[in-house]
Order: C-alpha cells, then structure tokens, then sequence
C-alpha cells in the first residue's frame, strides 16, 4: 500500500493538495489529509511540491516495430518496456501499420500479453494499414467481439500512396463492423484511422456522418498534424461534424516534415479556434517509422517514433502553450480513456486502476511512475524493467 501524501493532484480537473492513498491495483481512497496511522503497513510517498495525474494512455503504439518502408533493413525495432513507462505511460493500444505481412495479430497479441505481465495495461487494434482487413478469426467484428485485449481496428490507412485505396463504401463497412463489435462485446469498437498526406484527407469520415448512423465516436482519425493543410482539415472537422482527432506527437527533427504541426501547437490551434478540449487525442505513433518520401514517391530515410513524445507534448501544452496542466492532460488522460471505453482509466478517482504520474510542479520533469499500484520508475530512474532490459544490464 502506499500513501501519497500532499501532492497537487490533477484528476484531470484540479483538485488541490491532497492524500491519496493506493492498495492492490486500485486507488483507494483521496482526502485533503489521511492520517498515516490509519493505513497500517503502508509506505509513504512524500508528494509535496509535486503534482500528482493519472499514467498516460498511449492510443497508438507499435510495440512489435513497424516501418520497412525502406525494405527489410528499415524494419524497426520491438519496443521494450521502459521506452514506455519512462514517458508516464501506463496504458497502451498495440497496432500493426504499413507492414500487416511480416507483422502479424498473433504477435502483436503475445507482446501486448507480454507488456502486460510486465506490468502495464496494453490492448490492441486488429488489422493494419490494409483493406480488407488482416484479422485473427477471419472478421473483424469476431476478433473485437472475442479477442479481450481488441478494442477496434486500424490503423486503416487512407488518403496515402501506401494505402489498399480502399472505395468509401468498403471503408464505411470496416467501421460498420467495427462499431457492430464494440456495441456486441461492450467495447469501444473504435477504428484508428492513418491520414495521409494525399488528396481525399477526411472525405470519406465525413461520407459517414452525413450518410449513415453511425457516430463520430467510432472514428479517430490520427497524424492530423502531419501538415498545415490537414491540421485546418481537422479543426473544421471537429467543429462541424462534432469528430474525434489525434495528433500524433512523435517527430524525429531531422525528419520532421516541413509542413508539420508539433502536436502542442495543434492543440492550441484548435482550442484558438473553438474545438472544444474534450475531442482531441494524442498519440504517440511510438515505434513506428517516420519515414519522408519525395515528391515522386521515392523513398528518402526515415526516424522511429517515441512513446516518450507524448509526455513530452503534454509537457509542452503547459509549458509552450500557457494551458493549465488540467487541460493539457486531457488529450493523453481522460480524452482517450473514454473513446477507448477504459473506464477504469485515465482519472484519479477512487475505485478507478492505481495508474499514477508524481512530476515536479514546475518542470514537470517525472519523478515517479505508478501502474497497477506498483512503482514502475522512482526518482525519474526504471525501477522495474522488461524482462530481457534486466539481462542487458547483468551481461554488462
Ligand atoms: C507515419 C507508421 C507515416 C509504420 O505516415 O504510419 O508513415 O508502419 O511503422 N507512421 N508507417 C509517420 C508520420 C505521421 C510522420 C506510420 C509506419
Ligand atoms: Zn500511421
């Protein structure tokens, strides 16, 4: 058990300085003052001057590796456990891009069971770029409804040279089915959507609400900041169709594109323009290549996405953008939490899963990482790593 005693906590609203205290995988109790004594066989974390949030949910993250764009050589790598833990993250979304061949749903299954046992909470999107769709049981709607750890489907790649170029109707039926799965298996049954930089941007999102009933709720459409152009897209998307957007916040600087928007600035845009904080996600596109094409199409280099980019963004949302750190948490706390359906996630509540970031009020820099009540990094070093980071550092 532990007693975390007078943070400034941000549940993601500001709650002021507070005592919470954590038993078992579960956030127990949060009072302006909890005498120790009460709480036997406790260990006490002194919070104060610090602030205390909910663990980071990353919605996109490729924890087998992705990339290849540039052939085998390119292929990135698996992430291991501390590359997520050490950004704040305790929950993440496991999905398969570009490459939905030599990547496969059983394998990124068994390294989201493995994250896992190691200690964070993982779920995944079956599928990958393609269309039709590459699923375990042969559908998509079976795999949502009988896989626990599948949540929706993507990332389905559109309006990109790299995408099947898939008909707005064969499109509208992924998402059919995806939300058909959600509503049978009590899930989100969100589809995660690639955005390109070519031409269609969110038409065929836009095709949807306008011609079925489908809810804006069921669609994410991600790398909205991957240009000006898409990023104004976006924000009158969100206004005028009431849809959901996810910045991606991993840019490698020597790749970063020309046009691109850093996911920080993003959402100060929106915000300046009236999308209102509750419709925006970030997501990190961690392990994913960041590969820059020419023109024509060639093949040119290409980075590795980050997880730790999306603490980075969120630090930056406070920082940069002058937003309260209750606003700037939303889009990597209780934004994605609730279009995942992670209702024990994503808040600092009792009952809810004791997932918890203690950063410094000031630099925000983190200090301690919590999931499933277990500490994951104290004094901003790995205290519990993955199984084969531990072997790493015997060998040395
Ligand atoms: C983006 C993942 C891209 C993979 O357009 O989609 O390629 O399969 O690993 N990454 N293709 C990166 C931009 C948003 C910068 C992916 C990648
Ligand atoms: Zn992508």
């Amino acid at each position: 058990m532990y007693l975390i005693k007078h943070a400034h906590v941000f549940a993601p609203e500001d709650l002021g300085i507070m005592d919470v205290l954590l038993g078992g995988n579960r956030i127990l109790k949060i009072a302006p003052e909890l005498p120790v004594e009460e709480a036997y066989g406790v260990e006490v974390i002194e919070g104060k001057g610090k602030a205390l949030f909910p663990g980071l949910i990353d919605g996109h993250v490729h924890i087998l590796g992705g990339g290849g764009e540039g052939g085998p050589k390119t292929r990135t790598p698996e992430i291991v456990l501390s590359d997520i833990t050490l950004g704040g993250v305790t929950t993440v979304v496991g999905c398969l891009g570009t490459d939905g061949c030599t990547r496969t749903m059983a394998n990124l299954l068994a390294k989201a069971r493995g994250l896992e046992e190691e200690g964070i909470t993982t779920y995944v999107y079956t599928g990958s770029y393609q269309v039709p769709v590459k699923t375990l049981t042969g559908f998509v709607m079976d795999d949502i409804i009988l896989l626990d750890k599948v949540v929706g489907t993507g990332e389905i790649a559109l309006s990109d040279h790299r995408s099947s170029q898939p008909t707005k109707e064969e499109f509208a039926k992924i998402v059919a089915d995806t939300r058909v799965g959600g509503i049978l298996s009590g899930k989100a049954g969100l589809v995660n959507i690639h955005m390109g930089d070519g031409k269609g941007k969110l038409d065929f999102l836009k095709y949807i609400l306008e011609e079925t009933q489908i809810s804006a709720a069921n669609m994410l459409p991600t790398h909205i900041n991957r240009s000006r152009t898409l990023m104004q897209e976006g924000i009158e998307y969100a206004k005028d169709f009431g849809g959901y957007i996810d910045l991606t916040t991993s840019s490698d600087p020597d790749f970063l594109e020309p046009e691109e928007v850093k996911a920080s600035t993003g959402f100060g845009m929106a915000l300046k323009a009236g999308v209102s904080s509750d419709q925006i996600t970030f997501s990190s596109d961690g392990q994913g290549s960041l590969p820059i094409f020419s023109p024509d199409g060639t093949f040119c280099g290409l980075g590795v996405g980050k997880v730790t980019s999306l603490y980075r963004e969120m630090r930056d949302g406070v920082l940069t953008e002058k937003l309260p750190l209750s606003v700037a948490l939303k889009p990597v706390t209780i934004n994605p939490a609730k279009l995942l359906k992670l209702s024990q996630k994503g808040r600092i509540e009792e009952g809810k899963d004791a997932d918890l970031v203690l950063a410094d009020e000031n630099s925000l820099e983190i200090d301690t990482v919590i999931a499933m009540g277990k500490i994951m990094v104290c004094n901003g070093q790995v205290l519990i790593k993955g199984t084969f980071e531990a072997q790493k550092n015997h060998n040395r």
